[in-house]
This record gives structure tokens, sequence and C-alpha cells, in this order.
């Protein structure tokens, strides 16, 4: 643990008494006039300390940002989030996850920004990303897995941030295949897969998810919508809770998936789509459109249509849009 998590945890242990500067010190193994410093940095991010004297020192507030320590505290995971690099703005979270893996970081190192102004969606599309209202995150994976098995992690992941969803708000958040989050129809959420590779090995994967969470109507995409405007809360919704759920969340599906391969997953994503009998037109990369009634996810993470003609066609990738 880092100093500053150390002292934090000590505050949070100790919510309702002072600690001694003297406690607090020998705990960490530093001098006083170093934990003072500590101190006068934590203030400085935000975080409001009482000072006493002969009492000393009262964590009386968090703020209400997305800060490292506050993410990294009793995060329960084993490698996802244990390396976490937080940016004020940055231009796409998963283009600093890719650099950061191509020198190595290793599996789980998380890349988080709160705002992105180059935040990024799949083809070359954009992703909005206001400030202080959202989660941008990325993570580096490193499966062993061939790379047309790689979209299955788009699902895994859509898997993870639905059901983090539910557990933060016991909002039904649900999958319209294969990236995208959707609450009463309209888009909440995203995912978007890169992978560096050769043809027969992943190097490495990154994932980047997009929340929207307390992010108002006005500056959403038409059709989109973010938890608080679902929920009707008046008050913001913790986004470092979330990130920490999504974190938890996303590791146990992604053991299940490197353990268990795709078919529990597959089971979770179907009792999640949204997709799954409804007609549905389905555009792929090559701008061609189908229509038909969605009726499966296959071993292999393909939507399975039963198009207009009567015939069966699975897709690996495309865009549904939900019909009737
Ligand atoms: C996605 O693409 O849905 C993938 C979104 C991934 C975003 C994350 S944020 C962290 C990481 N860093 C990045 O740069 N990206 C990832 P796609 O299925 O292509 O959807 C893109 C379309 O969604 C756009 O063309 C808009 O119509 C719509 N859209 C854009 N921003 C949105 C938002 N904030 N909420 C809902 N819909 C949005």
């Amino acid at each position: 643990m880092k100093k500053d998590d150390k002292i934090l945890d000590l505050f949070k242990k100790n919510r309702n008494s002072f600690l001694s500067g003297e406690e607090i010190s020998r705990a960490l193994g530093i001098s006083r006039q170093a934990l003072w410093k500590h101190i006068e940095k934590l203030r400085e991010i935000g975080y409001i300390i009482e000072a006493v004297p002969h009492l000393g020192y009262k964590l009386l507030a968090v703020p209400d940002k997305i800060l490292v320590p506050e993410i990294r505290w009793n995060l329960k995971t084993k490698f996802i989030g244990k390396e976490i690099y937080f940016y004020e703005s940055v231009g796409s979270t998963n283009n600093v996850a890719y650099e950061l893996a191509e020198e190595g970081a290793g599996e789980g190192t998380v890349v988080i920004a709160n705002e992105q102004t180059k935040g990024k969606g799949r083809l070359g599309r954009k992703w909005v990303s206001p400030g202080g209202r959202g989660i941008y995150l990325s993570c580096v994976l490193r499966p062993d897995i061939l790379p047309n098995e790689v979209p299955k992690i788009t699902l895994v992941a859509a898997v993870s941030a639905a059901k983090a969803i539910r557990k933060f708000l016991h909002i039904e958040g649900l999958i319209r295949w294969p990236n995208d989050i959707l609450i009463s129809d309209r888009k909440a959420g995203g995912i978007l897969t890169e992978l560096k590779g050769e043809l027969d090995r992943v190097n490495f994967v990154i994932l980047g998810i997009g929340i929207n969470v307390n992010t108002p109507k006005s500056a959403l995409p038409k059709g989109s919508t973010s938890l608080k405007e679902e929920s009707k809360s008046s008050k913001d919704f913790s986004r470092v809770e979330l990130v920490k759920i999504l974190l938890e969340t996303l590791e146990k599906e992604y053991m299940k998936f490197k353990e268990d391969g795709f078919s529990t997953i597959r089971h979770e994503l179907k009792s999640y789509s949204c997709a799954l009998g409804r007609y549905v037109s389905i555009t792929t990369s090559g701008k061609k459109r189908f229509h038909g009634k969605a009726i499966d996810i296959n071993d292999n993470g393909g939507l399975v249509v039963k198009l207009d003609d009567g015939s069966r066609k699975t897709f690996l990738s495309g865009d549904v849009a939900l019909i009737r």
C-alpha cells in the first residue's frame, strides 16, 4: 500500500475518532513532518481532514471525484485495478492503455479519466465523454486466446457492466448485442474492444468501457440516457463506487471465461439480452442491412437471426437496431 493509501485506510478504520500524529507516523514508519506533508497533499486533492492540537487528525469528508486511492480502498480484486492510471482529461483511455500495454503493462492495468476529448466508439465513431459525469475506463488484458475469439471479451464485459449496474442501482441494465448497455431501450453504456496480435496470437486486448452515470440527457446524443436520468434521482451517484463494483464484477466474469470457457457467460448474456425474441435490423460493417427475428446467441457469441426469407444467419459483429 502507498503511504497516502495507508493514511486514508487508518482514517477510514477509525471514522469517528481522532488519530494522533504520533500514532499515524509510527504506523507508517515516517517522521511527523513527513506525515504533515502527506496530509497537506491529501487536502489539496480535496479530502477534508481536521487537525486539532493534542488530539490529532480526523477525516471529515472524501471529495466526490474519481480518486485512485478511493477506487483502490477495499477493492476486492486480485489483478484488475491493482495498477490504476488516472487522467483528469485525456483523448481516449483506450489509446493510453494501448501505449501502456505496448510498454509491457501487466494484465489488469486500468486507465481511467474524468473526461475524454476524443472518446472512441467502434468503426471510427465517437463516444461523447463530458467531464465529471461518466465513467471512462480501459483495462489491459492478456488472454491466452486466438484473435477470432476476442469478440467474446466484449460480451464478457457487457455481462459485467450490466451486472454491475444492477448491483449498484437495482436498475435493469440490458445488453444490446454485442456491445451496448441499454436502460429502457436507451443507450447508457458501450464497450470498445481493441487488440494487438498476429494471425494466431493475441498480444493484448484493450477493453474500453463507457457508462453515462450522472450525465444529463442534454449532453448526450439523441436516444441515449444515463443512470441518473433513468433513476430520476435528484442526487448524483458515486462514480467511484460503481467503478469498484464494475472492476470486481469484470474480474469474476473474466476469470469464469478463462477457466470455464464461454458457456456460462453465454447463458448470462442470453438472460440479459434485449434483442432475443425481438424483430431487429442488423447492419454489418460492409453497410449491408438484414431484417429478422433474433433467436439465439451461439457458442461463439454470434447472434443468430431468422431472416424474413426464413433462412437463418449468424452474425459475428454488427449494429443491431430493435424494431419491435
Ligand atoms: C460504443 O461504440 O458503444 C463503444 C463505446 C466505448 C467507450 C469507452 S469510454 C472508455 C474507452 N475509451 C474510448 O475512447 N472508448 C472507450 P459504438 O457501438 O460504435 O457506439 C457509438 C455510438 O453511440 C455513436 O455513434 C453515438 O450514436 C452513440 N454515443 C456516443 N456517445 C454516447 C454516449 N455517451 N452515450 C450513449 N450513446 C453514445
